[in-house]
Formats: C-alpha cells, structure tokens, sequence
C-alpha cells in the first residue's frame, strides 16, 4: 500500500512511519514541527535528543535499506495537501497531525485558539483532499479515548443504539471530554461523520487511551530513531511520566485522589492497531469505530505498580498525591467496550512487571538527562 502518516515527527507518527515501510509499504510522512516548536517555548523537551524528521528519514533508510520519504510543511495550507495528493495517491492516511495535549490546550487563549484551529483545519483539509484527488483512500484517524469522559454507564466502541418512546435509533455514543484538546477531537468526529454520510468517505476512527513506552523493534535499531519520548506535563503521558519520576527519585505525582481510570496500551500496540485499521479496510460510506486500549488501570494502581518494580530494582519510589490541576472525575465508573481490534488480530503486549522493568532499565540510561523542573503541573484548568 501506499501509506501517508500525517504528523510523522511525533511520539507515534515516527514508529509508525518506520513500522509500515518494514511491512513492505510505500511510505510518505508530512509535519510541521510543531510539538518541537511547543515543546521549545514551554521547556518540555523530550528525554533523549532526536534528530529532526529530514535527518531520522535518512538515518533510517541507511540502516534498513528502506526509502521512506518525508515533506516538511503545514497542513493547515490546502495547498500542500494537494501537492502531496498530486505525487503521492495514498491507499490510507494515518491522520496524527493534532496538537496533542491537554494541559497546552488549557494554558491560555492562543494555545486554545491554535489548538482548535490546527485540529479542526488540518482533519478539514485532509477530508478535502481526499474526495478531490483520492475518493477510495481509507482515512485512519487517531481520536482518542477521552472522547468519551468518565460516563457512568459502559462505554460502547463509538456508537450506541438508544430506544426513545418505542422507537429506535443507532447514534454517535455521547461524547463529553475533559479538555479542549479532547473536545477538538470530538469536533473532529462530528466532522467526519457528516461527510461520511454524505460523500461515502470510508473512515477508521481509533479512540485511543494514553500510550506508554520507549522503543519498539524498529526504533531499537540506533538510538537516532527512538520516539520523542516526553516526561514532562505537557506531552508527557501517565506512565511515562511516572518512569521518570522513579529513576530521578522525584515521587510520583498522583494527581487529586488518583482514582481516574483510563485504558491504556503499549507503543507496539499503537503501530499493531494503526495496521490492523489499515491492513482492513472500512467500507465505503462507513465510519468505523475502536476503542484503541489494552488494559485499565487507576492512577493509583499505575503508582503502585511502578514503585513494586521501581523498588525491586532498588529505586526507592515514593508516591506523593498532589493537588489535581485537572477538572476531572477522580472515583468514577469506567468500563470500555474493546473487542473490535482484538477480532481483527491484536495481540496485546500487557503492563507487566518484566515490561515495566525493561522500561526502566531503559530510562535509566538517560538519568543524566532527566530536567526534574519539568515534572510538576504547570497549567490548571479553572487558572
Ligand atoms: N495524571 C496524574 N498524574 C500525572 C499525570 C496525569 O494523576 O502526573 C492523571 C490525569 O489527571 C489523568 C490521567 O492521569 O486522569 C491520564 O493523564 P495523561 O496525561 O496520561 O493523559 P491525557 O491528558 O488524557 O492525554 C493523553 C495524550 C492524549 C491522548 C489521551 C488519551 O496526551 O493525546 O488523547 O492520553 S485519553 O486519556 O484516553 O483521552
């Protein structure tokens, strides 16, 4: 296939990118650099140094033999959509070009405004190009699993068949996020929904839940090609997060009564899922939604997991619960439906001692470059 990552310099476009071209694909990757741009002006650099998207391409095609390609520039301009449409008529897009995290998103009115314009422009653009110069292309986009919030009734994979007054009608699950990043994504759904129904695009909507983890087979062949691996509170995810803080004796930052459950999955998960989507196609006229985690876990189990193995391994881990910079439910009910992706083949790489162990081993690799300044939260949502 003819396979285009949108937002290929990020902590899952990279591994993607590599992952394909191994399977055999053609592969093409677009970024503008912005989370590096973000990650400079608010002090939230990754762990390790990463070579610029241009520079990792090449390093990576030298290694492998394998001839990924990549262009630098803002899909917010139609205009260079349509001049990689032109040159490269992709099979599926994997759509990851969003700004990504929810604390940025709530620091202040131009992080808002940008955040909202770049996720609903970009998610635009992208369904643009594909009904003038590819109609029959698969859009892989990555949602997110806090589409839904914390309901306290189950969680259906996308959708929800209601019953009202003795009739019936299948709807879009409700959606209530947490975050406007999150709300830009269920704008995003909404988006797509209308103009699936309407021009017959075929479209996977993955509701992912946070992704941990530092390396996956490809990444692992030079450290030039590691994903930008953030321990920070603004890119960072939970259990990364909570990996750092152990090996730089930081303790843990429970936020609030840390019983906030979410569904997580292993990097290698990711690339698995984004490849089952694209290795089976949705219908023309359908969109095709999966709830994209492995495993739920509190944040309190999260802590407790990560201080047994960090203590094994003789970290001495300690968990602080600090106060909740979020407005978030902190004891709630939370049971998602995740069965789609498992019926298309995934086999789930769990959260176990071992794997929190060889993360660790790895992190600790870094200690040195480990910027303790960066851990606590800096943004409070009712700032
Ligand atoms: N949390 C803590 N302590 C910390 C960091 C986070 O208790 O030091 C809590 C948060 O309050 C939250 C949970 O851990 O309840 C998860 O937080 P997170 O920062 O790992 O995840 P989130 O902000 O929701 O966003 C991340 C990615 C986002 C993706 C999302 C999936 O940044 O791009 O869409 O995970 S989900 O959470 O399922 O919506």
């Amino acid at each position: 296939m003819k396979i285009l990552v949108l937002g290929a310099d990020g902590y899952l476009g990279w591994p993607t990118m590599m992952h394909f071209a191994k399977k055999g694909h053609q592969v093409l990757g677009v970024d503008d650099y912005s989370r590096r741009q973000i990650a400079m002006q608010t002090s939230s650099e990754a762990l390790m140094p990463n070579p610029n998207l241009e520079e990792r391409v090449k390093i990576f095609n030298e290694i492998s033999g394998h001839n990924i390609a990549c262009r630098v520039g803002d899909l917010k301009d139609f205009r260079l959509f349509e001049s990689v449409f032109s040159t490269f008529s992709p099979d599926a897009v994997i759509h990851y070009a969003e700004q990504p995290s929810a604390p940025y998103s709530l620091k202040g009115y131009e992080e808002a405004h940008y955040t909202l314009k770049n996720n609903l422009e970009v998610t635009h653009n992208l369904i643009w190009a594909v009904m003038k110069f590819a109609p029959k292309c698969h859009i892989v986009k990555l949602g997110t699993m806090g589409e839904y919030g914390t309901p306290n009734i189950d969680i259906e994979e996308g959708w929800l068949d209601i019953e009202h007054k003795g009739r019936k009608h299948k709807f879009l699950y409700p959606r209530q996020a947490g975050s406007l990043y999150h709300t830009t994504k269920v704008l995003d759904t909404d988006l797509i929904w209308f103009y699936v129904r309407t021009f017959n695009l075929r479209v996977t909507d993955l509701m992912q839940g946070p992704v941990y983890g530092l390396s996956t087979p490809e990444t692992d062949l030079d450290q030039r090609l590691l994903p930008n691996f953030h321990y920070d509170d603004i890119f960072g995810t939970l259990v990364n997060r909570f990996l750092v803080q152990a090996v730089a004796k930081v303790p843990l930052t429970v936020y609030g009564k840390g019983g906030q459950i979410r569904g997580y999955l292993n990097l290698n998960d990711t690339l698995q899922c984004v490849d089952l989507a694209a290795s089976n196609p949705a219908e023309e006229g359908e969109l095709r939604i999966f709830n994209q985690l492995t495993e739920t876990f509190s944040v309190n189990e999260l802590a407790e997991k990560v201080k047994k193995v960090g203590d094994q391994m003789g970290l001495g881990v300690d968990i602080k619960p600090i106060e909740n910079p979020r407005k978030e439910a902190e004891d709630h009910y939370y049971n998602p439906a995740h069965t789609g992706l498992l019926d298309l083949g995934l086999e789930p790489h769990y959260l176990t001692d071992d794997v929190l162990a060889s993360m660790l081993e790895q992190v600790l690799n870094y200690k040195e470059a480990i910027d303790a300044s960066k851990i606590m939260p800096r943004v409070k949502w009712n700032n």
